[in-house]
């Protein structure tokens, strides 16, 4: 059965694999199976044909046969279980690579969410330089003790599995910042990640999806 995710139909980041659907294309890479993106604009995105498969209207969703799946993780852990490669066989390990797509995802990723947003909708506003320390010292209080357990492991819970590729992709967010610089055991894991040849097909494709010229006529 074919595989139809969505994207944006052209990223706000230019193509720097920052939206989520890159993670969504990281694990089919992972797993090596192919599929087709549709391109959605701002406005499709809210209207009810989009709606149907997205409630919030957002992107990516994916299709496979007369399943539809909205919210990355629940894609990424979809194509998880589904495939071999990306989830351990033991199943208490299983159960652990599951925590760190959840800690990636509720832990980690709203503070550099929140720094992002408020760089991009609050920078000229007379309060943002006061609230950035604050919103940092989260995105912080997050990194340390992640890092401190990652200690000089290659992979959070041994070989590379879908925790690894959602904790990278939401790390992947905040290097913008800075604020990777000051856990080089961390800076060094995304870049171990972003290494993997899937992440590399991946990050490819969403570029060249994000740059392609638009169709003329
Ligand atoms: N919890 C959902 C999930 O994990 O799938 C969140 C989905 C989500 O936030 N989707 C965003 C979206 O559709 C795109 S990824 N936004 C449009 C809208 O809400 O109207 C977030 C994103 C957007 C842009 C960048 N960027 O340009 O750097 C990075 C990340």
């Amino acid at each position: 059965m074919s595989i139809v995710i969505t994207a944006f139909e052209r990223s706000p980041d230019g193509g720097k694999g920052l939206s989520r659907d890159t993670r969504v294309r990281w694990a089919l890479e992972e797993v090596a199976r192919p599929y087709e993106v549709r391109p959605v604009s701002f406005r499709a995105m809210k209207e009810p044909a989009h709606r149907a498969r997205h409630p919030f209207g957002q992107i990516p969703t994916y299709e496979e046969g007369d399943l539809t799946l909205f919210e990355s993780g629940a894609i990424v852990l979809h194509i998880a279980e589904r495939h071999a490669g990306l989830l351990p066989a033991d199943v208490n390990a299983r159960a652990r690579a599951i925590a760190w797509m959840f800690a990636a995802l509720s832990t980690v990723e709203p503070p550099i969410v929140e720094l992002a947003n408020a760089k991009l909708l609050e920078s000229g506003q007379p309060w943002y330089e006061a609230r950035r320390p604050l919103i940092e010292a989260r995105v912080r209080s997050a990194l340390d003790p992640l890092s401190r357990r990652l200690g000089d492991a290659e992979w959070l819970d041994g070989a590379f599995s879908t925790g690894d590729l959602m904790m990278v992709s939401v790390l992947l967010r905040s290097r913008s910042s800075g604020l990777l610089d000051d856990f080089p055991n961390l800076a060094a894991y995304v870049a171990r990640g972003e290494a993997r040849p899937a992440y590399q097909r991946a990050f490819a494709a969403q570029l060249a999806f994000n740059t392609a010229k638009p169709a003329t006529g």
